[in-house]
Parts: C-alpha cells; sequence; structure tokens
C-alpha cells in the first residue's frame, strides 16, 4: 500500500466555478484520487479556497460585505457545490484560516533568515481616480511578450508569462478603467528566486516523466532569462495575511499582506493542520504527509491545475520550499490541463459566459457532468464543450452503453429467475473469452488511471463496459432460456456480477451510478478486480438484489435545445 498526497488547485473564493474550472483541476484530482482509494492505497486529498488578493476585496465590496463575511459566505457555497459534485476532499479549507496565517509567516521568517529575502523600495502604480494602490492584476495592458491587449499585470493569460505591471504596455486601472495612473514609492519584499535557478533547474530536470505540458511551460521560464526574475511578496492591501517574520513583526512592513500567490501554495500544507485540528488528531498525523523527517518521504505527491498556473507551481513554490532549508515534502508529479471552450467562445467567470457548477447542478445529477467533462479532459490541446457532444455522450455511453446493460440483465433476471443471482449451469468458451478480454481491458484502464491519462482512462472504461453489451448480444440468453435455462442462468450469474465489477471500475468517474449498482446488487464488496473470474463470482448463486431505478435517463432534443438557448447568453 502506498501513500499518496493529492493536491487541488485551490480555487478563488471570488463567484462560483464554471465547469472549465472544474475539469482543469478539482474533477481530476478527484478522479485520481477516488482510483487510489478505490486501489487500497492510503490518499490524502486536500483542497480549499483561495481566499486573498484583491479580486476578493472586490466582490466582497460589490457585494456590500465586509470581506471577512463574504469570503465565509462564499466558501459555504464552494463547499455545497463540491459536495454537490461529490469532490472526496478529506479537507476543503481556506487560505485564510489561522493556520495558514502562522505557516506562511514561518516560511516568510525562514526564507528571510536564510537571506533570501531583500527589502525594495519600489514603485509601485497608485491610481488617483480609484484612491488606492493598484495591486497587479487590476492593472491590465498590453502585454509586451505576445501583444496581448488584455493582460493583467501579473500574468498574461494569452502566454502565461508572468509579469510586473510596469511592464505593461498602455497600462489602465481594470477597477475604473482610468489611465490616470502614477507611480509612487512604496517598500516591498522580494524572494531572491533567482540564486535558487541552479537547484530549481535540476530539481525539475529530474522530472522526466511529466507531462510535456508541465515542463515546457517550466522550462520557458525557467531558462528564457528573464523567467525567474526575484519576486515580490507583498503587497499595499488591507485583506490578506500581514506581514510578519514567524511570530515577530517586521519593521518597516506594517500595513502591508503577503501576496496572494505566495500564501495560496502554502495552504495546500496548511490545510492538512486545519483537517486534522477539525478531527481532533495531533500534528504528526499531517507532518507524515508533508515532512520528509516525519515520514512523508515516502509519500507520493501529485498536483493538479490548469496550465495558467503551471509557473506558480514549478518555480514559486518549489522556491519557497526548498528556500526554506526545512524538509517538506516537493511535489512529485504535476498534471497540467488545457482549457475547455464553450460552445465557440470561451468559458468566462468576468462574463457569465459558459455553465457554472450550480447551474450544470440544477439541470443534471452530477455524474453526468463528469462523465462528459472527464472523457473530454483538455490534456492534449484545449477542448470544447457543445450541448451536441454532451447530449450525444451522455445518451450513447452512459445510457445505451452502461444503463442499458443494468436494466436488462436485472430486468430479464427478475422475470426468469426472480431477484436472486440464479444458480446451475457452467461457464464455457464465450465466458472465458470474455473474461480474457476483461482482463486485459481492466489492465489498460489501470495503465492509464496510473498515468494519469484522463481521456484514455475513459477511454478504456468505455471499452469495458461495451465488452459487457458484446457478450450479452452474442450470448442472448433470452433465446437461450427456451432450449437451454441452466445456460441462460450461468450467463445471467456472470452478467450479475460484472455490474459488481463495473459499479467498482467506475466509481471514480460515476461515483453516484456505481453506489446505486452495489446497493442493486445489495453488495459492500468493493473489492477491485485483480483476478476477473474470481471477482465474477463474488456475488454467489442465491445472493438477492434488486432491479435498480433507470441509471441514466437520455436527454433528448428538446432538453437540449431548452439548455442550449437557456445558456447562450451570460449570466447576470
Ligand atoms: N486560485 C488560480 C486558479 O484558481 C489560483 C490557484 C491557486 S493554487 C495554489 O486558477
Ligand atoms: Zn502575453
Amino acid at each position: 500500500m502506498a501513500r499518496i498526497l493529492i493536491t487541488s488547485a485551490i480555487p478563488y473564493i471570488n463567484g462560483i466555478k464554471h465547469l472549465g474550472n472544474l475539469v482543469g483541476s478539482q474533477l481530476p484530482a478527484d478522479l485520481y484520487a477516488r482510483y487510489m482509494r478505490g486501489r487500497g492505497h492510503e490518499v490524502l486529498f486536500l483542497c480549499a479556497t483561495d481566499e486573498h488578493g484583491t479580486p476578493a476585496e472586490l466582490a466582497a465590496a460589490k457585494a456590500g460585505k465586509p470581506v471577512a463575511e463574504y469570503c465565509a459566505e462564499m466558501w459555504s457555497v464552494q463547499k455545497e457545490l463540491s459536495d454537490g459534485f461529490r469532490l472526496s476532499f478529506d479537507k476543503f479549507g481556506r487560505s485564510s484560516s489561522p493556520q495558514n496565517h502562522a505557516l506562511t509567516q514561518h516560511f516568510a521568517g525562514r526564507l528571510a533568515d536564510a537571506g533570501l529575502i531583500e527589502e525594495v523600495t519600489e514603485k509601485q502604480v497608485y491610481s488617483n481616480a480609484d484612491g488606492r494602490f493598484l495591486p497587479d492584476r487590476y492593472i491590465e495592458g498590453t502585454c509586451p511578450n505576445c501583444g496581448y491587449d488584455k493582460a493583467r499585470g501579473d500574468q498574461c493569460e494569452n502566454c502565461t508569462k508572468q509579469l510586473d505591471p510596469t511592464d505593461l504596455i498602455e497600462p489602465r486601472s481594470a477597477v475604473s478603467g482610468s489611465t490616470d495612473l502614477e507611480v509612487r514609492e512604496t517598500k516591498h519584499l522580494y524572494l531572491k528566486q533567482r540564486s535558487l535557478r541552479g537547484e530549481l533547474s535540476d530539481w525539475i530536470d529530474s522530472k522526466t516523466d511529466w507531462p510535456i505540458l508541465t515542463t515546457s511551460i517550466a522550462k520557458k521560464w525557467l531558462n528564457d532569462g528573464d523567467g525567474l526574475q526575484d519576486r515580490g511578496i507583498t503587497r499595499d492591501l488591507d485583506w490578506g495575511i500581514p506581514v510578519k517574520k514567524g511570530d515577530a513583526d517586521w519593521p518597516g512592513m506594517e500595513g502591508k499582506v503577503f501576496y496572494v500567490w505566495f500564501d495560496a501554495p502554502i495552504e495546500y500544507i496548511a490545510c492538512a493542520k486545519e483537517w486534522t485540528d477539525a478531527t481532533g488528531k495531533p500534528d504528526a498525523d499531517w507532518e507524515r504527509w508533508w515532512r520528509t523527517d516525519k515520514g512523508a518521504d515516502d509519500v507520493r505527491y501529485v498536483q493538479f491545475m490548469g496550465k495558467d498556473n503551471v509557473p506558480f507551481h514549478t518555480l514559486s513554490f518549489p522556491a519557497t520550499i526548498i528556500g526554506s532549508g526545512e524538509p517538506w515534502k516537493l511535489v512529485d508529479y504535476i498534471k497540467s490541463f488545457n482549457y475547455l471552450n464553450y460552445d465557440g467562445g470561451q468559458f468566462s467567470t468576468s462574463q457569465g459566459r459558459g455553465v457554472f457548477m450550480d447551474q450544470a447542478l440544477e439541470i443534471l445529477p452530477a455524474d453526468y457532468w463528469r462523465w462528459w467533462l472527464l472523457s473530454h479532459a483538455p490534456e492534449n490541446s484545449d477542448s470544447e464543450f457543445t450541448w451536441e457532444n454532451f447530449q450525444a455522450s451522455v445518451n450513447k455511453d452512459l445510457a445505451d452503453v452502461l444503463g442499458n446493460f443494468v436494466s436488462r440483465v436485472t430486468k430479464f433476471c427478475r422475470s426468469k429467475f426472480g431477484e436472486q443471482v440464479p444458480s446451475d449451469g457452467a461457464w464455457g468458451d464465450e465466458e472465458n473469452a470474455l473474461i480474457e478480454k476483461l482482463q486485459s481491458g481492466i489492465a489498460a484502464y489501470e495503465t492509464q488511471m496510473e498515468a494519469i491519462e484522463v481521456r484514455k482512462a475513459a477511454n478504456e472504461l468505455r471499452a469495458l463496459w461495451a465488452l459487457g453489451n458484446e457478450y450479452l448480444q452474442g450470448a442472448a440468453p433470452w433465446s437461450v432460456f427456451k432450449e437451454d435455462p441452466e445456460r441462460a442462468a450461468a450467463q445471467i450469474r456472470l452478467a450479475l456480477n460484472l455490474i459488481r465489477v463495473y459499479a467498482v471500475l467506475s466509481a471514480p468517474f460515476i461515483p453516484d451510478a456505481a453506489a446505486k449498482m452495489l446497493s442493486s446488487m445489495n453488495t459492500l464488496d468493493t473489492e477491485w478486480p485483480g483476478d476477473v473470474k474470481s471477482a465474477l463470482t463474488a456475488l454467489p448463486e442465491g445472493h438477492a438484489f434488486t432491479v435498480p431505478e433507470v441509471l441514466f435517463a437520455k436527454i433528448s432534443d428538446e432538453e437540449r435545445e431548452d439548455w442550449q438557448t437557456k445558456f447562450a447568453g451570460v449570466r447576470t
């Protein structure tokens, strides 16, 4: 049994996430966590809300609420939605937690002691119209690297380059649009990432198994010369983690807070302490996941994120960890994703374009979305959600293939043998051939899951479902029953057992349907089908079951058209 630490990029607090956000980190992370638990490994799966920075301040102001209150409310909203999508976090924490305050201040103190923090008096953009310093994200302009005209002061969304606001060409305030900006002096802390360049480079070079998307982005910013600049880690804002050196005040930094991208990844660690604190466990229980001097050296740590987050996870956060000189666990594998587009354009939170998590659950249960999103995960390139495609895959994969198999087998058994696994009859060549195909199909599925090739894993699972249907079609127990009821009994005994096997295999993708399949098979046996032949005898002769409700309803053309119209505009 291995120990696997899994984190998903932590979603910003300001607003409900859209399906593109979901498939870019939290959902595939959940898939992997469920799979690894299903294989019997010990998993710690963490996520949280990312609560600092100007977006939170501005959203709270817009909602007319104190920012702390706004964040607490939005945390509950996001928590409920992540439960709705069955995201199986061991802890859904908050980057504003006391644990993260303490740990972030601790890291800053360690970095300062190591000589890796520089105090810099710098010039920063002040907006006269807005009466405040403008944080990087709230300055927009043209990217000096690629020419994109809506680049933000912290990063260009188009080319992923990390920026400083003063790099922007023709800057303007994103708060008011004002170009009445002036530059004022203010003192900030800089993390001297540059002096860690060699260590970071060696570390990234040692990750020969990382996905190309991850390493290409990491190496681009590492080797570009200007990619690994020292980074400002403090801001002139009210809301955030106060700048301190451990427990001690930091002279000259009064009234300032840490930059959101400094404290957000540290929340991955703090979240583990939130988890043990909330459950009354000792610190040793989270430290064994995070401290290599306390047992974490045999943990495998896997992170999930969208591609725009990669530079922060391959350079900035590792710089914090390495620079601290303490034995914290570094990530072993980073799975990153491209973007999911929506019907000919981009999903957009600011423009309210696309389908958002709350809206999705209002129209269909989580499994429908989970299946489509994961089976179309934007891995090798961006991918696109269209309602036609969604309808087609739900109707075909879930209703016609898996749902239909379960329904036909259970109903046929009920009508001919009653609601119990039929006795008599023996398996023959057809069954042995099926078992062989299942055995190699499951091995292929395991290989893809282990490699976190999400789409390929979905393809393998779909192929496994199809094998059951093909078998049923060929074996035709409904005809065989007339001549040879014992033979039909043997076929159905296998097929009922296959429903349990499908439930176990499919649970990472469609946990609710899997639970229904298991409960209709009247079993708690979730053992992974290592040896298919014996897995197909788990439900013994005479074992009672019930015919389940329809697992997946088909999406009609009318429904599809309704939704298409409903979601064509923008959300207000
Ligand atoms: N909140 C960005 C995002 O949601 C940011 C991730 C933080 S991960 C430490 O895409
Ligand atoms: Zn750019």
